[in-house]
């Protein structure tokens, strides 16, 4: 079980409003006591926090806020000391502008580093011709278009998200070269792998045309099968990840779960797991925008997985991190104090009882809530603030849908500091210091002290859910049946490995009680995990569930 920590939120130790790395260091026995193997942290590189780390100023050297290397070295040996392991957060698609190789390569065209980034002429603008026009009509994902004129050299440069985000040219082979070095000072250090972030969007399409109307639809498609991916991946891979025992995921923006094995497939050596995002995102539009979704079309996506996904093909399984609204208030029910604590075990049992590698955002195991926004000042995130730029600001969107848009699906609803206790500031840093971010108001009854003193909570819950992932290799291991495709409350399903390992999932995914008919020759046994307490059935074949009640059975 991986547990994802976004360090700028997890716990403050000195006062000055932002998480760090001793503040990690002093809550690993919580970790370890929910039954986390390996922690995911989001980037704790120096760096000028664009976006928010995601933009790397030295891929060597700690983030001044988050502490020093020895604070780094002690957190890590802490670590291993309760045998959990590491995984860090590679962000290679794209530097800070503030790197090194990028403030020489924006020096002039013959700088040694020119080619480390994608610097194109622009178009002739007609209109004004001192102002040319974007090479090609690439949007960038933090809206805009993906090109920043560069006064010095009256270039434009390439930048997918932020423009203090410049892409590196991967066809470049120092490029490669340096990121395999930087891999290999981190793995020499003792982590345990790496996240990789947006890493199939490396391989750029050949002399960048436009994309076409059908391809601006959805720019992610084309821009992460770029035709040297793979290759660039197994050089990684031969040259860094295969010479250490590590572990990697990639986040697999753009790729469909066919395109996926390519990248997952252990016998081509690539990466070990990928984020498929079709179930985080089943519930999205554009942009923040809600989609009306069916309970069985997110049957049909576990489904497809267990299809398409072999016995070299290694899953994972999620449905938050850093970038998506809370667990709970995004597929649960935050509306009432029971359902909330309902529904958020009833996801947990989901997530750890699926087939490939769980995943928990920090937060998760408290039932942590989407933040109650009113008001575009109280956003930080960069991808929100230049939405609001070409959104509101240029009149095509009213203000209040934009904040209303935003609260629910907003990155930020995730990156509140995490609630630790009842004491001001839910103890995420001192009461006289202003944390980076608002915390939660929710943070009196939802926060960590109470729940690991609570038998009833949600933390404690997922800690039993995990523990009972961990007891049977069938949840591993085990093959997945999917009992009931089309019910639309109920979601029921086995996890088997022969001879004897034979588990039976039942969540009720709604507030609506329901009274639920098992399939033909499958009668309950033992109940090993359930949401509801008494929940004592005889071992029939009808099973009477509650509003999010969620069940683990032998059978
Ligand atoms: O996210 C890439 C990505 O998929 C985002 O575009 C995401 O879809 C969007 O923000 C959701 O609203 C990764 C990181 O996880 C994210 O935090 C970074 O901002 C981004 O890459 C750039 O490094
Ligand atoms: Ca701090």
């Amino acid at each position: 079980m991986v547990y994802q920590i976004y360090p700028r939120s997890f716990q403050d130790s000195n006062g000055d409003g932002i998480g760090d790395l001793n503040g990690i260091t002093k809550h690993l026995d919580y970790l370890q006591k929910l039954g986390v193997n390996v922690i995911w942290l989001s980037p704790h590189y120096d760096s000028p926090n664009a976006d928010n780390g995601y933009d790397i100023r030295d891929y060597r050297k700690v983030m001044r806020e988050f502490g020093t290397m020895a604070d780094f070295d002690r957190m890590l040996a802490a670590i291993k000391a309760r045998h959990m392991r590491l995984i860090i957060d590679l962000v290679v698609n794209h530097t800070s502008d503030e790197h090194h190789w990028f403030v020489e390569s924006r020096l002039s065209k013959g700088n040694p580093y020119r080619d480390y980034y994608i610097w194109r002429d622009g178009r002739p603008n007609p209109d004004d011709p001192s102002h040319p026009l974007p090479p090609n009509n690439y949007p960038s994902y933090f809206s805009g278009s993906a090109w920043q004129y560069d006064p010095p050299t009256q270039q434009f440069y390439l930048h997918l998200f932020a423009v203090k985000q410049p892409d590196l040219n991967w066809d470049n082979p120092r490029v490669r070269d340096d990121v395999f070095a930087l891999m290999r000072f981190w793995l020499d250090k003792g982590v345990d792998g790496f996240r990789m972030d947006v890493i199939p969007l490396i391989s750029k399409q050949p002399g960048l045309p436009d994309l076409t109307p059908e391809q601006l639809k959805d720019p992610s498609r084309l821009w992460a099968n770029g035709p040297r991916r793979d290759e660039y991946l197994q050089q990684m891979n031969r040259e860094a990840l295969s010479k250490y025992d590590v572990m990697t995921v990639g986040e697999a923006i753009g790729i469909t779960l066919e395109e996926e094995t390519k990248i997952i497939n252990s016998q081509r050596h690539e990466l070990n797991m990928v984020f498929n995002f079709d179930a985080v995102r089943v519930n999205r539009g554009d942009g923040y925008t809600a989609r009306n979704w069916t309970l069985p079309e997110l049957k049909t996506i576990y489904d497809n997985h267990a299809r398409v996904l072999g016995k070299d093909d290694w899953d994972t399984v999620f449905l938050s991190n850093h970038d998506n609204p809370r667990l709970v208030s995004n597929y649960g029910d935050d509306s009432t104090p029971e359902f909330r604590v309902r529904s958020a075990k009833l996801i947990a049992t989901m997530l750890l009882t699926l087939r490939g590698t769980p995943f928990l955002y920090q937060g998760d195991e408290l039932g942590m809530t989407n933040y109650p926004f009113t008001r575009y000042d109280q956003f930080d995130d960069i991808e929100v603030k230049n939405a609001y730029k070409e959104k509101v600001q240029t009149g095509k969107m009213p203000e209040s849908q934009f904040v209303a848009e935003a609260h629910r699906f907003g990155r930020d609803n995730s990156r509140t500091p995490m609630q630790w206790s009842a004491a001001p500031n839910a103890g995420f840093t001192t009461a006289a210091a202003k944390p980076w971010l608002a915390v939660n108001p929710n943070y009196k009854t939802i926060n960590a002290a109470e729940e690991v003193a609570n038998p009833n909570s949600i933390y404690r819950y997922a800690q039993r859910a995990v523990a009972l992932h961990h007891a049977h290799t069938a949840f591993v291991y085990g093959d997945y049946k999917d009992l009931d495709p089309t019910n639309t409350q109920v979601f029921a399903y086995t996890r088997s490995l022969d001879p004897s390992q034979h588990f039976l999932v039942v969540l009720n995914f709604g507030e609506k009680p329901v009274e639920y008919k098992l399939p033909e020759g499958i009668k309950v046994g033992k109940l090993l995990l359930g949401n509801l307490r008494g929940a004592t059935e005889p071992g029939g074949s009808t099973l009477h569930l509650e509003g999010w009640e969620a069940r683990v059975y032998e059978y």
